[in-house]
């Protein structure tokens, strides 16, 4: 509510800055002071106050300081004309009226000052909580530093600490000034690994760029929080292969998206655009910048996007790289802003430098859909970098109580905050180098056999090949099968897409339907995910898992061959395709037989199997809806027996991710359980896992879901179609499974078996009400019916491997840990409800 009406405020007050062209935000904290200067300098509307008349608001603790001032004719910005010189720790003490996000701005000039040489200064400046600038030694010319803090006491100090041989530090003018609650918000996403990053509402940062592409400089008066954009053409690395486009009187701001204050319109309503160069040999081209960074620490990378190019919606379509990965793919702008055009919208992303020689670089690029024009823009660009490292030090004023606590306090979390900083980046550097060290040609996949030209699926005219420790790999088909099965890999066959390559629906010789998956070649994540694959699905079978039912190697083929499981993914029938729409008992169904697959994947052989990708796009439909778990491509073996986790890179799918398995990326069958808590939920609310077009605290289905869930209130959210359909017990059940699910943390999680079993549960006390409502003899019968699944589960205990080889025995049988005295004491307690 508070936020609300702050909104509305915000947007009345930039409502009203259209009228009067005043700043369209009031900063409730606005220091703004000329250093070393006797007189208020006003620079761009703006005043600086005399460094000798300050308010009591600030206390300046600079023991021997002395004002010096640039030479009558220099000709330097106004407040590069005077600095206070500093020769021993001091301090600027800002009294903090709200707390949140501020902009702290430092101006540097080493001008030639008559009594001090200030080109020899060498110094450090933080807060009491963040180290701003260590070793610091201002550069030639006149240079601003500006840092966006989350203060949180109520007061600011900084404090500069004088460290080289000449024992001087200075400082020509400084800001403290609030910035909008909503500027930069918690969450983020990562590059390389793609996943989520959180954390970011206390991270100190220093504006390092901030570029208005295709537009001209935005100076401190044209821009409501006082910021600077410089234009892109300095940082464009081939300018010839774009244009620039305006349209600043288009730029429109959708509810709850960007304001004015994010960016000005000048900034969103100019683009740099892939220059329409159709007539050149090679179309297809990206448009990259580049830009200067330390290849240490991270950055927070912000792109603005506003479509002022189209003529109507949804017709662009481009990428977005950081460095060579991905960061927005297929990018369609016009989901994102409800279909309106010139709507301004932005993305955060995370990342560290993307060449170890200190350059991180931003592109556009065409779709890889040759039916879509090649085309692409980008508005607007900021790169912050997130101070992890360094110590703090305080000059306390005089008179104020002491606050150790506080700094030790900031100190312990910096650290914190660095050493996941440290692990973030050795696992960054780690995939590049073993990408680095990889052969850049596809080794065939050692299978002994010889390849035959016959095709097969299950008779007798493959070829089984088989490597000498892992058993048989199925078949092994040639290319010539596999290409007119799926009728020369006909575009139109395509049933789906994924990181791997696309599949296609295929029939082979006797009439078998397939669904082939054909690799690109020159993914190297490609061949490994491929050899994962094979190797685990030639070893696992079971009725919930989709079989493989052979693979082709021929030449630089990678090549997998399925059972074609008619009614597509699960994802499919939930939300975005016209399929009739699943009953809550269908749904429950599904769900059962998913975590049946992963149970048996958990537990199935001796070491457990970690799927990795757990979503609802992974859970394929037969033809009778029977649920089967797919795309093995990431599985690990779980840990050995005496280890608790394997430590891995974080793969996985943005909004099913673990957090604990993000933070910590140790993986456990518990990572798997969260991404199916998530299922659960989508398969309740029939919404995507992560909808950034939604109103923010809607956009994450688990944090959404979980909200309504804490306050009993889950069937609010219900997807619309089950209405009145879904019993109450049951659905609190089943609400109670995807909670805990979704624990923090992996121990609190249940195992595989026991979500089986709790959704078996929610099955039958729906199965129970509808069929005539919660009596006597009808639960009597749901508990006779459970018995005899218990019944089956225990003999299916004895031979778990056995069982999970033959695809035949399906059933309930894979439920070897679900104890017997669990499954009763539960069913009492419920009778006793
Ligand atoms: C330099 O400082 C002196 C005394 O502080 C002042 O009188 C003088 O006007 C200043 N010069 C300039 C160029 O500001
Ligand atoms: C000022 O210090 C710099 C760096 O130590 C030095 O290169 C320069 O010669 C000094 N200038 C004067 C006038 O002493
Ligand atoms: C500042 O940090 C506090 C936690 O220390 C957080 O609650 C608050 O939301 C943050 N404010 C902003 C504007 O990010
Ligand atoms: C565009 O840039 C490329 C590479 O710098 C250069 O080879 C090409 O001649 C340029 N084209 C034009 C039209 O300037
Ligand atoms: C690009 O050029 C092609 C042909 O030269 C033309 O059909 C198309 O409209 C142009 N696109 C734009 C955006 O100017
Ligand atoms: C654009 O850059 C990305 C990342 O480096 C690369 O994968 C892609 O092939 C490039 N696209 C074109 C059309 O050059
Ligand atoms: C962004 C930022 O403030 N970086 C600083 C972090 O702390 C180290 C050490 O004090 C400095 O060197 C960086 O400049």
């Amino acid at each position: 509510m508070a936020i609300k009406s702050y909104e509305l405020a915000l947007f009345l007050l930039s409502a009203a800055c259209f009228l009067c062209s005043c700043k369209g935000y009031t900063p409730p904290d606005n220091y703004l002071i000329d250093c070393g200067s006797s007189a208020n300098t006003v620079v761009d509307g703006r005043t600086f106050l005399s460094d000798s008349s300050l308010p009591s608001t600030v206390t300046v603790t600079a023991p021997g300081s002395v004002f010096v001032n640039a030479s009558q004719n220099s000709v330097s910005p106004a407040l590069y004309r005077t600095a206070r010189v500093l020769s021993a720790p001091s301090s600027y003490s800002f009294a903090i009226t709200k707390p949140g996000r501020h902009f702290v701005r430092l101006y540097f000039f080493p001008f030639a000052a008559q009594s001090h040489n200030l080109s020899a200064a060498t110094f450090s400046v933080s807060t009491q909580d963040a180290p701003l600038l260590g070793g610091f030694r201002p550069g030639a010319s006149p240079a601003m530093k500006e840092f966006s803090l989350n203060l949180t006491g109520d007061s600011l100090i900084v404090t500069f600490v004088p460290s080289g041989p000449a024992g001087l530090a200075f400082v020509n003018a400084m800001e403290v000034v609030s910035v909008p609650d909503d500027l930069i918000g918690d969450t983020a996403q990562t590059v390389i690994p793609k996943g989520p990053y959180a954390g970011l509402a206390e991270q100190p940062l220093e504006t390092i760029y901030r570029v208005n592409m295709g537009g001209p400089m935005v100076g401190p008066s044209q821009d409501t929080l006082s910021r600077t954009w410089l234009p892109d053409k300095s940082f464009l690395l081939n300018a010839n292969l774009s244009t620039s486009v305006a349209n600043v009187n288009a730029v429109q701001h959708m509810q709850g998206g960007p304001t004015q204050d994010t960016a000005p319109d000048t900034v969103y309503g100019t683009c740099t655009r892939l220059a329409n160069v159709s007539t050149t040999a090679s179309p297809r081209f990206n448009v990259t910048w580049q830009f200067d960074v330390d290849a240490a620490p991270l950055y927070l990378v912000r792109l603005h996007f506003c479509d002022i190019v189209s003529q109507a919606s949804y017709n662009l379509l481009f990428n977005v790289y950081i460095g060579n990965s991905f960061a927005l793919q297929e990018l369609d702008l016009s989901s994102l802003t409800l279909g309106s055009l010139a709507t301004a919208v932005y993305r955060d992303f995370v990342t560290g430098a993307t060449d170890p020689s200190g350059k991180l670089s931003v592109s556009i690029g065409p779709s890889a859909d040759p039916n879509v024009m090649a085309d692409g823009i980008l508005n607007g660009l900021e790169i912050m970098r997130m101070n992890t490292t360094g110590s703090v030090s305080v000059v306390t004023p005089p008179g104020s109580r002491s606050k150790l606590g506080a700094t030790v306090g900031a100190v312990v979390g910096a650290v914190a905050v660095a050493v996941l900083a440290v692990l973030l980046l050795l696992w960054f550097r780690r995939r590049k180098l073993s990408r680095k060290y990889q052969s850049k040609t596809w080794l065939p996949f050692s299978v002994t056999g010889a390849t035959t030209h016959s095709v097969g699926s299950g008779g007798s005219n493959g070829t089984a090949g088989a490597s000498g420790q892992n058993g048989s790999f199925g078949y092994r088909f040639s290319f010539a099968a596999v290409n007119e099965a799926t009728n020369s890999f006909d575009e139109s066959w395509v049933i789906g897409v994924g990181g791997f390559g696309k599949v296609y629906k295929g029939v082979m010789a006797d009439e078998t339907q397939v669904a082939v998956k054909r690799g690109n070649p020159k993914s190297q994540q490609g061949l490994n995910e491929f050899r994962t694959e094979i190797e685990l699905l030639s070893r696992l079978r079971h009725r919930h898992l989709v079989s493989l039912i052979g693979f082709c190697d021929e030449g630089n083929e990678m090549i997998l061959v399925y059972e074609y499981m008619e009614k597509g993914t699960l994802k499919s029938h939930l939300y975005g395709s016209d399929f009739p729409n699943l009953s809550w008992r269908q749904r429950l169904e599904a769900c059962i037989g998913a975590a049946r697959g992963l149970h048996y994947l958990h537990t199935g052989s001796a070491k457990a199997i970690i799927h990795r990708d757990v979503k609802s796009a992974n859970i394929l439909l037969d033809g009778n809806l029977l649920a089967k778990v797919a795309d093995f491509g990431l599985s690990k073996t779980g840990p050995e027996l005496d280890q608790t986790h394997v430590s891995t890179a974080v793969k996985g799918s943005f909004g099913y991710l673990d957090p604990e398995y993000f933070r910590r990326q140790q993986l456990t069958e518990k990572s798997d359980v969260y991404s199916f808590g998530v299922v659960l939920l989508e398969v309740l609310c029939a919404r995507p896992v992560i909808d950034p077009t939604l109103p923010r605290e809607m956009v994450n289905l688990a944090e959404w879901g979980m909200k309504w869930q804490a306050r009993g209130e889950l069937d609010q959210i219900v997807d619309a179609r089950l209405a009145g359909s879904v019993q109450p017990e049951s659905l609190r059940k089943f609400g109670e499974t995807v909670e805990k699910c979704l624990s923090d943390y992996g121990v609190d999680r249940p195992s595989m078996g026991d979500v089986l079993w709790n959704l078996e549960y929610a099955l039958q006390l729906q199965q129970a009400a509808e069929e005539g409502g919660a009596s006597g003899a009808n639960s009597i019968n749901s508990i006779a019916g459970l018995s005899a699944q218990v019944q089956n589960m225990a003999a299916a205990a004895e031979s778990p491997l056995l069982l999970g080889a033959s695809p035949v025995l399906g059933g309930a049988d894979d439920l070897s840990d679900v104890s017997m005295s669990r499954v009763f004491s539960q069913l009492i307690k419920s009778e006793g409800r």
